[in-house]
């Protein structure tokens, strides 16, 4: 058949259609970000860009990951995991970006990193080497020492360095900004290990039955609300930071 190449949405498949908006609203977000930079005080630019950015990245794996999942009907593990080692540690540039003018030092910077990156290595090592059939042990073991690498962010976000220096800002945007984005973090982020525990296995595909289908399911609504909210909160305080300025005539 000639249009064989062209790779539709199904109409039943939810998971085509969560991989196909996703990759539109990824890059509309992006161009949103991109255009709005202009409108914001020089010092929020940089923050502006990175939104941008981590939806840009994102929106370019989506493209590639639906294709790969239209062809093999499989997890693109790979894909998603290159995506999110891109765009996890941008996040955590957010963070030190909103904190830095109260003072955060690029060590806070390289703490969240390296969190992040220890989470996900481990999660891809419990996902891409989940043996045929799936293994409990495996699944829990590597789910287990990633969500380690996540508590460290969560703590870090809502009672360590970033929750006190967004105290120190004295400003009570930034303030709600970083509230904003530790709630991401504790709700938005959660969402991610209930998708890993439904591969096969995993506590949620023994329990309920939920299978790999399920796996990308969660990570394309977790990755829609985190990528995109994460950017329009920072996208917020840019915004009304800016303004403030302006009305003071700064
Ligand atoms: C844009 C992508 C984001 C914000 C991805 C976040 C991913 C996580 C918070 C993943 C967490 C995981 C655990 C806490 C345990 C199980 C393995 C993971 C990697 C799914």
């Amino acid at each position: 058949m000639i249009f064989s190449e062209i790779i539709a949405i199904p109409k039943d498949d939810p998971v085509a259609f969560t991989f196909f908006t996703g990759y539109m609203a990824m890059m509309a977000a992006s161009v949103f970000f991109f255009f709005e930079r202009g409108r914001v005080d020089g010092k929020w630019k940089l923050s502006l860009l990175i939104s941008g950015l981590i939806t840009g990245i994102a929106a370019v794996h989506y493209y590639y990951m639906r294709d790969y999942y239209m062809v093999t009907g499989e997890n693109p593990t790979s894909l998603r995991y290159i995506d999110w080692t891109l765009t996890v540690p941008l996040m955590c540039v957010e963070f030190y970006l909103l904190t830095k003018y109260a003072g955060a030092k690029v060590s806070l910077l390289w703490k969240l990193i390296i969190a992040s990156v220890w989470m996900l290595v481990l999660g891809y090592i419990g996902e891409a080497y989940n043996p045929e059939g799936g293994s409990t042990t495996h699944s829990v073991v590597y789910g287990f020492l990633s969500t380690l690498g996540y508590v460290y962010i969560l703590y870090t976000a809502w009672f360590g360095e970033v929750a006190h220096l967004a105290v120190k800002s004295n400003s009570g945007v930034i303030k709600k900004g970083v509230r904003y984005l530790a709630w991401f973090v504790l709700v938005g982020w959660a969402i991610y290990p209930i998708g890993y525990m439904c591969m096969p296995g995993g506590w949620l595909n023994i329990a309920f039955g939920l299978g790999p289908t399920n796996v990308d399911l969660f990570y394309n609504i977790a990755d829609a609300i985190n990528k995109i909210g994460f950017g329009l909160v920072v996208y917020n305080i840019a915004i009304t930071e800016s303004s403030k300025n302006k009305a003071v005539g700064a």
